[in-house]
């Protein structure tokens, strides 16, 4: 009955193709790129003494200057806009990839500076989707620590035909529950665009214990970080005061969907007690709101019964595809997707039309 844990040979399936013959197109919906420029700004934040986010030294200091293969093969292709990244989506049948700036993006940058950076990725972005329309989509990048600006460029993103708005999780340690980044939900919402909610690592009151076991990173601490911020948003009452805001999250929905159970349990129980200041009721339960302003991808997450544990806890229409290439890119975790249990109706939905519609992609690929 147990499903074995997925091992790397190869399947010995023929690879997947582009073009859609298997009855659906594949969108790849967390697929990062960076500008030359942020990664020269972010190793000059290494050079800083007075720059204190330990989890940003330790992702950055590992994807900037790391000499081992994996790294070295990510900071290359993150960079890379154009024929290496088409000839990987090519070899692991992936027709279209929605990219944004990689983690944590303009977050960690001083106001200035992050506004300039998170432009220019936007403006580079956008010129290589009109490079090629059919196979790139992108989210707007924005710098959440000056809201007014972002609110703003996600008004230019849409009007440079993004998507989507990419953000890193916490901005400098604080959430997008705090009122201050209200104009960015406000934003979102009135274009009626989705928030991609992707990983950062954990700001520096809560990131120690995993970092000092290694943990931090996207095998563990990602998940903390990210999974900590999306139930804030739901237990604070974003999104009664945003009721159609949407949120893409990666990695499965960082955990929360294995917990719906108890979220639902303990927020009830905590909320009429009266225990906190900071948990006041709100209109829906935590999985009702997962299960309307919520979908999930499955970036990093190939594996067929954490996918189909989503499907029947959130519903099949708010689970999606994703690869999260560089970072990850596996063609066997193409192949293990194809061969979930599902009827190819059903696999265009998770492949193709749930992305189509939460992105606002052209139908069909055209
Ligand atoms: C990693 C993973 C890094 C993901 C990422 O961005 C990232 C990693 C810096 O493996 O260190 O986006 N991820 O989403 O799983
Ligand atoms: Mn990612």
């Amino acid at each position: 009955m147990t499903e074995p844990l997925p091992t790397f040979p190869p399947t010995g399936t023929p690879a997947p193709k582009t073009g859609g013959a298997q009855g659906y197109l594949r969108i790849a919906t967390e697929e990062a790129f960076a500008t030359p420029e942020i990664i020269k700004v972010w190793l000059g934040l290494l050079d800083d003494p007075s720059f204190d986010d330990p989890g940003f030294r330790s992702l950055w200091s590992f994807y900037g200057t790391a000499t081992a293969e994996r790294p070295r093969f990510i900071l290359e292709h993150l960079q890379d806009l154009g024929d290496k990244r088409l000839k990987a989506m090519d070899d692991a049948g992936i027709d279209r990839a929605i990219l944004s700036l990689t983690s944590p993006g303009a977050q960690p940058l001083k106001k200035d500076v992050a506004r300039e950076q998170a432009t220019l990725a936007n403006d580079r972005l956008a010129e290589a989707i009109k490079k090629h329309p059919g196979r790139f989509s992108g989210l707007t990048a924005v710098a959440p620590q000056d809201p007014e600006y972002s609110a703003k460029e996600i008004e230019r993103g849409k009007s440079l035909g993004f998507n989507g708005v990419i953000i890193n999780s916490h901005t400098q340690g604080e959430y997008l529950d705090d009122p201050k980044f209200w104009p960015i939900l406000e934003s979102a919402q009135a274009q009626d665009t989705p928030i991609y909610l992707h990983p950062n690592t954990a700001p520096k009151n809560f990131i120690q214990p995993m970092l000092d076991a290694g943990l931090d990173g996207a095998i563990w601490g990602f998940a903390v970080e990210t999974g900590t911020h999306l139930l804030r948003l739901i237990t604070k009452g974003v999104f009664d005061r945003f009721p159609n805001l949407k949120l893409v999250v990666g990695h499965l929905g960082e955990a929360l969907p294995f917990w719906l159970y108890r979220l639902d349990y303990m927020h009830g129980a905590t909320v009429r007690s009266g225990r906190y200041e900071a948990m006041k009721p709100i209109e829906l339960k935590p999985s009702e709101y997962m299960r309307r302003n919520i979908w999930v991808t499955t970036s990093g997450m190939a594996w067929a019964p954490a996918i189909m544990f989503c499907r029947e806890v959130l519903g099949a229409d708010r689970v999606m595809y994703a690869m999260d290439y560089p970072y990850e890119y596996q063609v066997d975790e193409v192949r293990w997707q194809d061969d979930l249990p599902l009827t190819v109706a059903e696999k265009k939905q998770f492949y193709q039309t749930i992305a189509e519609d939460v992105f606002g992609l052209p139908k069909g690929g055209e």
